[in-house]
């Protein structure tokens, strides 16, 4: 297993609209997360994942973006982008940026350039031309509806696998290829240290798009999510940028498995450092699908990631991740965001640093930040929560939000992106003004700062996780080998040439039996209870976690 500082790095991701607003216009910015640079760094983190602060009519809060060198107004100036990766650098934390290049905005010049056929620009998206009244295949958009809007001014159809207003790029057009090398190259030269690469999988279309045949979301998926040309153009892109530049790379994947993965992965695949899949987000989909909650198990969680953690080969590397801006609060999710809220957001963040791979910690979750309740459709933001829902309207499966609230509320992508909660002050301390998103109700109580001052909370646990993932050679390389236990306990080993690590966990409300080892006498390196009776044959307690040397 070959060493690699992104292997050793603990990443902080921030969602620049939510983190933290500077200029009262209740949208956060960049002067904003510069006020926090301290707070990062003493949260020990390495690797600052930024989400998408280019220039951007935000149809999709930044992943429609009308020009990749420019910054969105309402986040700052380029001269505030630099000022935040010198202060950044110089605390020794990177800055990965977001590479959104499967689509642009529709506002983007090249789209327009395009559906006026101009010069060069004419084949720079998937356009089709016919009746206007019958797109050209039965593919459907992510967020809901057809992948294929109408353009009067060309009088054609072009695609897009997301929003109407963002546009899929032609990859099959070297053209639009070396454009999108440009612009990599051109971030890469102002001294960042690599890209989050969004649905990176889902480049290469098929040529003549064939109606898609499987059932799954959305239709047409097996034409689009790992397509013809998707390792060629990957291949392509990497050699053209990142080769030559000391940068990490992960790429988001939809719908990927583990075999997949490996070809995408290290030298011998296309490059990429490591990737985001899914596979767990998909565990608590109901029948329904996503507007639906079905019932999980631990043991559907020990599979997965099992599966993942031994089914990567030796170049290949695992993002870790239970947030991020599309996926509701894990405590919420997976854990208990009442009475166990500390013990079960800290026993989720021990399964997160106790895995093999890089573990991704997002905004809020290092507090243990909960989902919201949105009491209407109109207080939701998120076209991925706004189109669905009203679809279902439209189609008449639910009356009245009131029927979907519960599930909105479950599994929104706006639950993440509520402000980020700083203090008890008016707004959670995130802005003077009105917020763009409401802020949940409980910030009073769940906030950095009442966070940092107990002795006991969410924030001071992770602080310790960083530390030991920096400590612990064995948590970042160690092999991963499951040790069988009756749910709802999980327990598995990371062994890195002589030294063991045993991690213990304890994934329900109710106290349980060890689990039967024959192990003498481990030391403790973590602990969410830390007591006298963490040893391995005592009783774990609801949702208790524990990290042993053996
Ligand atoms: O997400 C891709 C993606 O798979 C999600 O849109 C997913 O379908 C949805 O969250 C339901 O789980 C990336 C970005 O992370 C997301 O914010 C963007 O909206 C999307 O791509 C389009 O750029």
């Amino acid at each position: 297993m070959e060493r690699a500082w992104w292997k050793e790095a603990v990443v902080y991701q921030i969602y620049p609209r939510s983190f933290n607003d500077s200029d009262g216009d209740g949208v956060g910015d960049i002067p904003g997360i510069i006020e926090k640079v301290d707070y990062l760094d003493e949260l020990g983190i390495d690797v600052v994942w930024l989400c998408p602060v280019y220039d951007s009519p935000n149809a999709d809060n930044g992943y429609d973006i009308r020009d990749y060198r420019s910054i969105m107004d309402e986040m700052g100036a380029m001269a505030d982008w630099e000022r935040l990766l010198e202060a950044l650098h110089a605390r020794d934390i990177k800055l990965v940026m977001d590479l959104v290049v499967n689509h642009t905005s529709d506002e983007h010049e090249w789209f327009q350039k395009s559906r006026r056929e101009e010069d060069g620009y004419a084949d720079y998206y998937h356009w089709v031309e016919g009746d206007p009244d019958k797109p050209p295949n039965n593919w459907e958009s992510y967020f809901g509806g057809p992948a294929w809007s109408y353009d009067e001014t060309r009088e054609a159809w072009y695609l897009h696998l997301f929003d109407e207003k963002q546009p899929d790029l032609n990859w099959r057009n070297p053209d639009v290829r070396e454009a999108i090398y440009d612009v990599v190259n051109w971030w890469l030269e102002r001294g960042i240290d690599g890209f989050r690469m969004d649905v990176i999988n889902l480049l290469s279309k098929p040529e003549g798009y064939p109606d898609g045949e499987v059932a799954g979301y959305p239709t047409g998926h097996e034409h689009f999510v790992d397509g013809p040309r998707i390792h060629e153009y990957l291949r392509g892109l990497y050699e053209e940028t990142f080769a030559h530049y000391d940068v990490m790379t992960v790429g988001e994947m939809v719908d990927l498995d583990v075999e997949t993965a490996n070809a995408y992965l290290g030298a011998d695949g296309d490059g990429l450092n490591m990737v985001f899949h899914f596979d767990h987000t998909f565990i608590d989909f109901g029948p329904e699908g996503r507007w639906d909650v079905g019932e999980w198990s631990v043991s559907d969680f020990e599979e997965i990631f099992t599966e993942w953690q031994t089914g990567l080969d030796e170049t290949s590397w695992d993002g870790l991740y239970w947030e991020n801006h599309d996926q509701p609060r894990v405590v919420s999710r997976f854990g208990d965001d009442e009475q166990y809220r500390y013990e079960s957001a800290t026993m989720l963040g021990t399964l997160l640093f106790g895995l093999r791979g890089t573990p991704y910690v997002y905004q809020g979750q290092e507090i243990g930040m909960t989902n919201a309740d949105f009491e209407s459709l109109e207080e939701t933001r998120d076209v991925d929560t706004r189109r669905p829902v009203e679809i279902m309207l439209e189609e008449g499966e639910i009356d009245s939000y009131e029927e979907i609230r519960d599930v909105v509320n479950y599994r929104s992508r706006d639950n993440a992106r509520t402000p980020m909660q700083w203090s008890g002050e008016d707004n959670a301390g995130f802005t003077d003004g009105d917020p763009w998103i409401k802020v949940n109700n409980n910030y009073t109580e769940i906030n950095v700062e009442a966070s940092r001052s107990a002795d006991r909370s969410v924030w001071q646990y992770y602080r310790e996780l960083v530390d030991l993932r920096h400590d612990e050679q064995t948590l970042v390389y160690g092999e991963y080998d499951l040790v069988e236990t009756p749910d709802p306990l999980y327990a598995f080993t990371r062994t890195l040439e002589d030294d063991q690590l045993l991690v213990v966990l304890n994934w329900s409300d109710g106290e349980r039996s060890p689990p039967s080892l024959s192990i003498e006498n481990p030391t403790l390196l973590i602990g969410n209870y830390e007591d006298a009776e963490a040893r391995l044959d005592s009783a774990l307690r609801p949702y208790e976690a524990r990290i042993y040397r053996l």
